[in-house]
C-alpha cells in the first residue's frame, strides 16, 4: 500500500528562542540570542525574544490548542541557559521545573515529546569563554546533556543533540548574520567540529545513562548544478559538500568530505584522529530539516564558495524567497540513505513563511499557499516512503507564529496564527487541514484542496 506506515508520527516543532519569552524568569541567565537581539541594529525594528508568544506562561493553553489538533508528537527546544544560567556549574531548579511541567503537561494529553538540547541559544557566560570556538565546549555540552538526560529520560524517549550547526556555524561564525556575530572563514570550520565534538560527546553518554533513542538534526538543502559545465558541476559539489556533508560525513562516516580543504582555501586545519571517534557515534535516528533547494553555478565574484544560486523564472518563491520544490525532499530522503546507509529518518522540520492575511471576521485566516505547500511536501515524503527509505515521522514547522531570528515577527511559519498583540492563537486553514491529515492518517491528502 502506497501510504505511511503504521507508528509514523505527525506532529510540529519550535525552539526556546523563538517562543519561550521570560528571559529572566525564575533564575535564566542571559543566552547570545538575549545579547544579539538587544544590540542595536542586528534585528530590523529592534524585535527582540523578550516576550516572542510568551510560551512560558502559556505552555498549558498552548499544548490544549496542539491536542485539539490531533498532534501526535511535538519538538521543542532546552533553553541551556534556563537549566544551567552560566552554561556550567550550578543548576537552577526552577528552570528543570518549567520543562518537567512542560513534559508533563505534554504526557498528560498524549503528546509525545521530541526534545532538542541545542537550538542556537548558547549561554551568554560561554560565548564570553570562548564559545564553540573553545574545545571545552564539548565538555561543556555533555555536562549539560547529563542533567537533561538524568532529569526527563524515561519521560522524553526521544533526544536531538544539535539543530542545525550548519546554520550556527556559517551564519555565526562565517558570515556573522546570527548570534554571535563574527565574520571569519577561520572560525567557522572550527566552530563546526567542536559543535561535532559536542553532539559525539553527548551520544557517548546517553549511551551510558540513557534509555531511548538520541539523533541529530541537520538542515539539506540540496544542490543541483545550474549547467552541466565542470565549473557549475564543481560549484554545486563545494555547496553540498560545505552545507550538507560537512556535518552528515563525520557524524556517519568519520571524515570530512575532501572539497571542504578546497572550499576553506587555507583556513582549513588539520584535525586530530581521535576527535572523528567521538563525533561518530552511531545515531538512532537522523532528523532532516528541509525547506527548500538550490541551482547553483560557478561564480568568481561570490565571497567564500565561489558559487552563486540561480533564481528560477517559473518557480513560486515562499515570503523568505526560497523556492518551493518538493521534489528536492524526495531527492534528499534518497540521497541520505544512498549516502549513509539506512538510518530511521524524521522530518523534523519542514513549512513555509507566506504572507497571512488577518484573522477573518468568521475566525479563520486563508493561508492556502501555505496548505499547498505542506500537502505537496508530505505527499514528497510518501514517494520516498514508497522507495523503501525508512520515514518514522514529520513535523511541520512551525505550530505557531514566532519570532524568526533575525527576519524578526513578520516572518509568518505557524499552521496556528499568533496576534503579538493580544497573545491571541488562530489556528489558520492550514491548521485545520493538517488535522485532517492527521485523523486519517494521510489519506485525506489525496483529496484535491
Ligand atoms: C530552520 O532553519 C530553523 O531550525 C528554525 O529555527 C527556523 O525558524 C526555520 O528554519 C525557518 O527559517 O536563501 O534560498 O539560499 C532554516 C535553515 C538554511 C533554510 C538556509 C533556508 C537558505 C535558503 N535555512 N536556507 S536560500
Amino acid at each position: 500500500m502506497r501510504g505511511f506506515p503504521e507508528g509514523f508520527l505527525w506532529g510540529c516543532a519550535t525552539a526556546a528562542y523563538q517562543i519561550e519569552g521570560a528571559p529572566k524568569a525564575d533564575g535564566k541567565g542571559p543566552s547570545i540570542w538575549d545579547r544579539f537581539a538587544h544590540t542595536p541594529g542586528h534585528l530590523p525594528e529592534g524585535e527582540t525574544g523578550d516576550v516572542a508568544c510568551d510560551h512560558y506562561h502559556r505552555f498549558r493553553d498552548d499544548i490544549a490548542l496542539m491536542k485539539q489538533l490531533g498532534m501526535q508528537a511535538y519538538r521543542f527546544s532546552l533553553s541551556w541557559a534556563r537549566i544551567l544560567p552560566l552554561g556550567t556549574g550550578a543548576v537552577n531548579p526552577a528552570g528543570l521545573a518549567f520543562y518537567s511541567d512542560l513534559i508533563d503537561e505534554l504526557l498528560a494529553h498524549g503528546i509525545e515529546p521530541m526534545v532538542t538540547l541545542f537550538h542556537w541559544d548558547l549561554p551568554a557566560a560561554l560565548d564570553d569563554r570562548g564559545g564553540w570556538l573553545n574545545r571545552d565546549s564539548a565538555q561543556w555540552f555533555a555536562d549539560y546533556a547529563r542533567v537533561a538526560f538524568e532529569a526527563f529520560d524515561g519521560r522524553v524517549k526521544k533526544w536531538v543533540t544539535l539543530n542545525e550547526p550548519w546554520v550556527v556555524s556559517d551564519g555565526g561564525y562565517l558570515r556573522g548574520t546570527i548570534a554571535p556575530g563574527h565574520k571569519n572563514r577561520f572560525e567557522a570550520p572550527i566552530a563546526s567540529h567542536n559543535l561535532m565534538r559536542a553532539h559525539g560527546a553527548a551520544v557517548k553518554l546517553y549511551r551510558e545513562i540513557g534509555r531511548h533513542e538520541i539523533g541529530l538534526v541537520v538542515n539539506i538543502e540540496p544542490k543541483y548544478a545550474a549547467s552541466n559545465s565542470n565549473a557549475d558541476v564543481a560549484a554545486s559539489r563545494r555547496a553540498a559538500a560545505y552545507m550538507n556533508e560537512q556535518y552528515l560525513d563525520p557524524a556517519l562516516l568519520g571524515s570530512y568530505p575532501p572539497e571542504l580543504r578546497e572550499v576553506f582555501n587555507g583556513a582549513w586545519p588539520e584535525w586530530d584522529c581521535s576527535d572523528f571517534e567521538l563525533i561518530r557515534q552511531p545515531v538512532d535516528f537522523l532528523g532532516v530539516n528541509y525547506y527548500t533547494r538550490s541551482v547553483t553555478r560557478h561564480d568568481d565574484s561570490a565571497w567564500f564558495l565561489k558559487a552563486a544560486p540561480v533564481r528560477q523564472p517559473l518557480a513560486t518563491y515562499t515570503e523568505t524567497n526560497w523556492e518551493v520544490y518538493p521534489q528536492g525532499l524526495t531527492d534528499t530522503l534518497l540521497w541520505v540513505r544512498q549516502r549513509y546507509g539506512d538510518i530511521p529518518l524524521y522530518i523534523t522540520e519542514n513549512g513555509a513563511a507566506f504572507f497571512d492575511p488577518p484573522v477573518a471576521e468568521d475566525g479563520r485566516v486563508r493561508d492556502p499557499l501555505r496548505t499547498d505547500y505542506l500537502r505537496k511536501h508530505l505527499l514528497a515524503v510518501r514517494e520516498a516512503i514508497a522507495a523503501g527509505v525508512d520515514i518514522r515521522g514529520y513535523l511541520v514547522w512551525s505550530f505557531m507564529d514566532n519570532l524568526e531570528w533575525t527576519l524578526g515577527y513578520a516572518k509568518r511559519f505557524g499552521i496556528v496564527h499568533v496576534n503579538f498583540a493580544s497573545q491571541e492563537r488562530t489556528p489558520k486553514d492550514s491548521a485545520h487541514w493538517y488535522a485532517k491529515v492527521i485523523a486519517s492518517h494521510g489519506e485525506s491528502l489525496a483529496e484535491s484542496l
